[in-house]
């Protein structure tokens, strides 16, 4: 499965940091944005997942298809089970 995935998060949200310790923890490298700092990544957010809340993972299919999956759980989980199936990650 080739999948490309982009985290929005900002650096003192304690949700986002927990998916960043769980990224350092399982060995994961993927792209960042920083929401707080970066005006751009903030209005991409609302446009794409259509609510400002961080952190949230979006998801682009080999086939350009786009999902945004919010929630520091389930993002957690929806990586373990891409890392577990073999999936390769890259920044
Ligand atoms: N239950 C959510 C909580 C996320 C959350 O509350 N994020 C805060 C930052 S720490 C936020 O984005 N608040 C602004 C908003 O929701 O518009 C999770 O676990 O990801």
């Amino acid at each position: 499965m080739s999948e490309n995935y982009t985290l929005y998060q900002y650096e003192s949200c304690p949700f986002c940091y927990r998916v960043r310790l769980f990224l350092d923890e399982a060995g994961i490298t993927l792209q960042l944005k920083d929401t707080m700092m970066d005006q751009g990544a903030f209005v991409e957010l609302i446009r794409g997942g259509g609510s400002p809340t961080v952190p949230c993972l979006r998801i682009e299919d080999s086939s350009g298809d786009v999902r945004w999956l919010y929630e520091s759980l389930d993002i957690i989980k929806f990586l373990k089970e891409r890392k577990n199936q073999g999936n390769g990650f890259v920044d």
